[in-house]
This record gives structure tokens, sequence and C-alpha cells, in this order.
């Protein structure tokens, strides 16, 4: 399988607010080398992704958070002194936030979480990271072939207008409006992150040209914490295009399975296209994020359970945080796609 990667994500190596106090965070460039240096290893061709297309960027995000985020290092560094940009500060309950105009206050309106911070190489490998997204779509759609985007950072948690949960552009959403604007009439978006997706589910929440499904920690007891439930189906256009399958910390394998055959199941009956895989290894049983119970090779049977729904398929890069285990996992997955 071919495999769009770049060297690019290395710049970003950003910090946050861990157990109390600033730290490197747990998503690191380490990852990607990782999982690279196991694809590689097992044979996979791996390409260099194109420049990315702001303007499919723009089709996904707001014009004003992509300008935001393309200069908040520069601003940041021109008038503060730390090391990483980060908000400290989030609109309460009550009020529809007007978006303020100094720095600080954008970067609380921009952002949901402490565990996400802007250092100098953050827009450069973002960009590098969505573009990795969509040169897999392009690869996928010209070659017939399921392709796989070593995206880095991740992108299921950031929504039009918001970065958290170690996520800026989302990629998997980039690579699903690329896939409709190169004639997909409808795509399903599979989030297998042991995190919710809020930032997918979010942006398409109002349409019915995406089928956003997602086997996820119950966010009662588990980050993202305020989306994710069971009743969240979709509105207007959308509604019944929105498909949580939230489960108890601490799943076994038996019921995360059972719920990829659910989720595999209303997938067939979509009417989709083509179909991007959120892929996150934190489901993996010794996963430092994690509590769910799969093994390596738990990632080689959900692939082939998904593999059997025969879609032209996209798997993008989320989350996946034992170091160690990171190549095995992604290996074993796309070894049995
Ligand atoms: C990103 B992805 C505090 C951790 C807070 C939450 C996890 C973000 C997961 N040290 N961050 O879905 O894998
Ligand atoms: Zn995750």
């Amino acid at each position: 399988m071919l495999v769009v990667s770049s060297n690019a994500h290395r710049q970003h190596n950003s910090l946050e607010i861990h157990n109390g106090v600033m730290a490197l965070s747990s998503e690191s460039p380490s990852r990607a080398d990782a999982i690279l240096e196991a694809v590689t290893a097992a044979g996979h061709g791996v390409l260099e992704p194109d420049p990315v297309d702001l303007e499919l960027v723009g089709r996904v995000h707001t014009s004003e958070y992509v300008e935001f985020l393309s200069t908040a290092w520069t601003r940041w560094h021109e008038r503060e002194s730390g090391p990483a940009a980060m908000s400290f500060m989030w609109p309460a309950r009550g009020f529809e936030p007007k978006r303020p105009s100094d720095l600080i206050g954008q970067l609380g309106y921009h952002s949901f979480a402490a565990d996400t911070s802007i250092v100098p190489g953050t827009w450069q490998a973002i960009t590098s990271s969505a573009s990795i997204a969509t040169t897999a779509a392009d690869h996928m759609i010209d070659s017939g072939l399921t392709t796989y985007g070593l995206c880095r950072p991740p992108g299921h948690h950031a929504s039009a207008d918001q970065f958290g949960g170690y996520c800026y552009l989302n990629n998997a959403a980039i690579a699903a409006q690329r896939l409709l604007d190169r004639g997909a009439e409808r795509v399903a978006i599979l989030d297998v992150d042991y995190h919710h997706g809020n930032g997918t589910q979010s942006i398409f929440y109002e349409r019915s040209d995406v089928f956003f499904v997602s086997i996820h920690a119950d966010p009662l007891e588990e980050f993202p914490w305020f989306a994710g439930h069971a009743d969240e189906t979709g509105t207007a256009a959308g509604a019944g295009f929105n498909l949580n399958l939230p489960l108890p910390r601490g799943t076994d394998r038996a019921s995360w399975f059972a719920a990829l055959d659910a989720a595999a199941d209303r997938i067939e009956r979509a009417d989709v296209d083509a179909l991007v895989v959120s892929l996150g290894v934190d489901s993996y049983v010794d996963d430092p994020l994690g509590t769910f119970q799969l093994t390596t090779d738990d990632f080689g049977k959900a692939a082939s359970r998904i593999a059997g729904l025969g879609l032209p398929t996209v798997v993008i890069q989320e989350g996946g945080y034992n170091g160690a285990a990171l190549g095995a996992n992604v290996g074993a997955f796309l070894g049995s796609l």
C-alpha cells in the first residue's frame, strides 16, 4: 500500500499542560518516525505530498481560523516571551462569544483545550499534514488503490474554527472534502481513535454528503468530554448522518468488535461512494492515553472487517501514543487492509 509521508512534521514539537505543569506533548515527532520506520520495513512504498491547496482547506475551516493559524506564532513571538502560544481562558456558558481582536483572546476563541499549543514550526507541520491527507485522497482516486496518509499532527478534534486535542487542521475532513470535490456523492468517515472525533462531527453535523461514524470512549468518562454521545445524530440536512458508538472505559475486545460490526453495517446501508478511516491506534491495550483492550492482531482484524466493505478507502493517521507498539499496530492495520 502506498504511504504518503513528509518530514515537515518534525518542526512541530509542542507543549501541553500535563498534571498541572507545562510538558512536552505526548503527540511527539517520534510517533511519525516510528510509524514510518515500520511501514518502510514492511515494504510499503512512500510518496512525498504535493503542497496543500489552501482553497480546499478553506472549504472545511473558516478563513479567519486559517489566517489565525498561519500568523499566530509570529504574533506571539513579536510580543510575548514564552516558548508556546496557548490559551488560559475559554468562553463561559451563556453567551455567543464575539471574536476578540487581540491575540490572547483569539487564542481562547480558536481553541478548546490546554493540551495543544502553537510553536515555531506548527504552521509548516499542520499544512504538511493536510497536504498528506489531500495527496492520499488524490492518489486513491487516481490509482483506485487504498492509500495511507501518515498525518502528523492529527486532525479529528479540530473543528471549523478551533484547535485542541493535539489537532489544528482536520486532515480526515479535508480528505473527505477532496473526495467529494472529485466526484463522490457521499463519503463515510469511520473514526476508530480511542477519543471521539468531535471536530469531524461538528464540521459535517448539518451535512448529508458525509456520514460520520465514531467508536470511542464515552465522553462522560473521557476526553473530549463534551461531544460524542449516542444521541448526537446530526441536524438539518445532516439528520441521521452522524453515528456515535460510545463505549465504557476498559472496553474489551469482543465489545469493541461488536461496535465495529454495527458501524460497518450502517456504512453498508448509507449508500456511500468512498470511505475515510480516521485511524487512531490509542485503542491499544497498552496505550498510555487509552483504556480499551485491543491487541496488535486486533488492528489487523479490524482492517479486514473494514476492507470487507469493498469501498475505495483513504486511511488518515490520528492518535496512538505507545511509542514501542505504534509501528506494529499501524503496520498490522495496513497489512490486512
Ligand atoms: C488526541 B487524539 C493530558 C492529555 C489531554 C487529551 C488527548 C488528546 C488525544 N495530558 N489530551 O484523539 O489521539
Ligand atoms: Zn485519540
